[in-house]
């Protein structure tokens, strides 16, 4: 109580204090001004322009740094946000430069060397959900294909292509893929990465279309497919009701943010085969095989009609898709890259952070992580991100975190002292290790913060890394206390 008292007083002597010297500064400044002033008025007005225009500029000057200083920049949106279509010349750049980072690009390559060997056909892609009767519509096309098709979904379990003739005589490629909602995703991949690599999708479905389906014909919008949406088995509907299903798949495509063309949906029957149970006039049973009448003439017409005179600016759209394909797998790449060479950073600093603590007397955080190796790690880190930081904001980082630090260290110590006793013979250990093992700890952190901070933001924001370390030291604390105490006792 004493004390508060007295704490108390200073402050009041303090306010007073300030008072008195802020109203004889406001004299002072104001009698100051008022003087030059009058003399300025009194001499010639060239010195009175150019006293003003230096009193703007230094004010100016000041106003910048402030800013620059104080208030952030604006936080950039992540790389991925490109609106325009990127050109062969773009993507081939962007995968030397990663190449050359040693990100593993060989999957994106691939993309462009399948597209190089696809010169020619136009090729269409029958794709949908299992059974909705791709292939089906195959055989009804190419009566002589040997097309695989079955009651049980999943009958197509690879890709095929089959020549086909148009009304203009031109070749064309029919793709068959495996259906998609399968159990196996892999097979939904390998079909929707086929379907993205030919020209022209037929999205085959059997009724209205199910949320998966919608999600796949958006996927493939987003690719800038052409799509022609394929209503088949419209023998199981009256006329009636194929009106009504044709007026919803209009309406969800529309929903789904594609061009709600009359043209582009059709009803067909594939046809094919269907076993039929007869009765006899003695009363038993038999199933016959019979054949279901194929109508898949607005089929053709439409396919036709996509393909007049379209071959050039088909082959430009699907070959913009296969390379934004190409630019997926090589951020894919750029991600799994990054994972693995972050490690490797966070490791060697941690490491360092351990023996530098082992080889100090008194160690302390402060030299660590505002010193050399705290430096390093986070302008490793950045770079590795492609961030570029200031100076000030890998300082003001590392302070922000060091500040945060104090209130962690203690439950750091404790579970750094844990996790040693798990290693047989170490009996009580020296206070040192225990040490190293926290700071080893503490770099952990602050390397995983920062990582999740360049990942979310793209650039390095010293507020956000330092709230994600404070978070993250304690989350990540018994993840790393086996490892890094192994890491100390072996530099010991
Ligand atoms: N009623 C009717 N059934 C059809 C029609 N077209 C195909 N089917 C039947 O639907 C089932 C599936 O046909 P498929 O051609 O194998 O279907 P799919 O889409 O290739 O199937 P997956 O390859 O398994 O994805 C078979 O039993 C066909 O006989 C049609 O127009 N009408
Ligand atoms: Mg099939």
């Amino acid at each position: 109580m004493k004390l508060d008292r007295f704490v108390r007083t200073v402050i009041a002597v303090a306010v007073i204090l300030a008072f008195v010297i802020a109203t004889a500064a406001l004299l002072f400044i104001s009698e100051a001004a008022l003087n030059v002033w009058d003399r300025l008025k009194s001499g010639p007005p060239a010195l009175m322009y150019a006293y003003v225009a230096v009193m703007l500029l230094l004010a100016v000057t000041a106003l910048w740094l402030t800013w620059r200083l104080v208030v952030r920049r604006k936080i950039a949106p992540g790389r991925t946000a490109r609106a325009a279509p990127l050109t062969r010349q773009e993507i081939e750049e962007r995968i030397r430069e990663a190449d050359a980072s040693g990100v593993d690009v060989s999957s994106a390559r691939a993309e462009l060397e399948e597209l190089a060997t696809r010169k020619g056909a136009i090729q269409l892609c029958f794709f949908g959900e299992i059974s909705s009767g791709k292939s089906s519509l195959i055989k009804a096309l190419v009566p002589d294909a040997d097309v695989e098709i079955d009651v049980v979904g999943g009958s197509t379990d690879a890709v095929s292509e089959y020549r086909w003739r148009n009304d203009e005589g031109a070749e064309i490629l029919l793709v068959d893929v495996p259906g998609i909602g399968g159990g196996d995703g892999e097979l939904s991949t390998i079909a929707a990465n086929e379907a993205k690599r030919s020209h022209v999708v037929l999205f085959v479905c059997d009724g209205d279309l199910t949320r998966p389906e919608v999600q796949a014909i958006q996927s493939l919008l987003a690719f800038d497919k052409p799509l022609v949406l394929v209503l088949n088995k419209a023998d199981r509907f009256n006329a009636e009701e194929q009106a009504a299903l044709m007026q919803q798949l209009l309406e969800r495509i529309d929903a789904a943010g594609g061009e709600p063309q009359r043209d582009h949906v059709v009803a067909v029957t594939a046809g094919g085969e269907t076993d039929v149970i007869e009765r006899r006039s003695d009363g038993s049973e038999e199933t016959v095989r019979r054949e279901r009448p194929a109508d898949i003439g607005v089929l053709v017409v439409a396919i036709n009609r996509l393909l007049e005179g379209e071959a050039t600016s088909l082959d430009a759209r699907r070959e913009r898709a296969v390379f934004k394909m190409a630019a997926g797998r090589l951020a894919d790449a750029e991600t799994a890259y990054r994972t693995q060479r972050s490690e490797q950073i966070i490791r060697s600093a941690t490491r360092k952070a351990v023996i530098g603590a082992l080889a100090a007397i008194s160690p302390g955080t402060d030299i660590l992580i505002q010193g050399y190796i705290g430096t390093t790690m986070t302008q490793q880190l950045c770079a590795l991100f492609g961030a570029a930081p200031r100076d000030l904001d890998i300082e003001e980082f590392l302070s922000m975190s060091q500040s945060r630090v104090g209130r962690a260290l203690p439950l750091t110590l404790a579970v750094a002292g844990n996790g040693l006793k798990a290693f047989p013979g170490i009996g009580t250990v020296a206070g040192g290790i225990v040490h190293a093992v926290a700071y080893g700890l503490i770099f952990d952190a602050l390397g995983r913060s920062l990582v999740l901070t360049l990942t979310r933001h793209g650039e390095l924001v010293p507020e956000a890394a330092a709230k994600e370390f404070e978070e993250g030291i304690s989350e990540h604390l018994e993840a790393g206390v086996r490892r890094i105490a192994k890491m100390a006792l072996d530099e010991n």
